[in-house]
């Protein structure tokens, strides 16, 4: 589909942009992605790359694994010389959100371990003016089990909007993180300073980490459906 086509444009264009030899890449987690390990695996393949890869995920670590690219982590590679991942929602001032997949905390924390954060996202569905325009689920928020109700009504009551509690599809109940946490989706309503609200939301006691990826991207490539690809720094 043009969708697909998008994200592989993207994923291509930042793999051969931004890796080269004897690297430590921190490999996002969704379905752009799987675009960007396939690159990633052939360049290895052909060009006799030197790298290792550090998952943000148990999906990415799959996908490392089932390429039989060089897995790592943070322990052997505390920094990593670029981080490629997707994004639920781009705005204009390269704030993200993550986290719809689920795997928001470790993305964040790889993404803060690399040299180059890099975004890639098919346009037609990613790339906004504000937070909120396209991207209609909220911003995900993981949160310690025993806590999430007492930090879905401070959210609320603090910030507005509505929060609930992210239920599986194909599992009774809450959805549960690679970290054994659940998560929160916060509608939140209009337009927001982004940086004091993920600050704000992260000092709630229960809350492990939010979606919002404030001043974290270098750059962000998105697919175009007329093939081109188009760069924001
Ligand atoms: O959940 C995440 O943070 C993913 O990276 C998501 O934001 C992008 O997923 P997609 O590439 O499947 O749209």
């Amino acid at each position: 589909t043009m969708a697909e086509e998008a994200k592989k444009l993207a994923a291509y264009a930042a793999v051969d942009n931004h890796v080269q030899n004897n690297q430590a890449v921190g490999v996002g987690s969704g379905s752009t992605i799987v675009y960007a390990v396939d690159r990633l695996a052939a360049r290895v393949r052909q060009e006799k790359l030197n790298i290792v890869c550090v998952p943000t995920s148990f999906q990415a670590r799959q996908l490392i694994l089932q390429h039989s690219l060089a897995l790592s982590d943070l322990d052997r590679h505390p920094q990593l010389d670029v981080a490629i991942d997707g994004a639920d929602e781009v705005d204009a001032d390269l704030t993200l959100i993550k986290g719809g997949g689920g795997c928001l905390t470790h993305e964040k924390i790889v993404a803060s371990c690399a040299k180059h954060f890099i975004v890639i996202a098919d346009y037609s569905r990613k790339d906004s003016k504000v937070l909120g325009q396209q991207w209609k689920k909220g911003v995900p928020i993981e949160v310690i089990p025993m806590a999430y109700v007492p930090v879905c009504r401070t959210i609320v009551r603090r910030f507005g909007g509505e929060a609930h509690l992210r239920m599986a599809v194909s599992k009774a109940g809450p959805v549960v993180t690679d970290n054994s946490n659940f998560l929160l989706d916060w509608k939140f309503d209009g337009a927001q300073n982004w940086r004091e609200v993920n600050a704000a939301i992260k000092m709630i006691p229960g809350v492990v980490d939010t979606g919002l990826f404030v001043d974290m991207a270098e750059r962000a490539y998105f697919g175009m459906e007329d093939g081109s690809v188009q760069v924001r720094d």
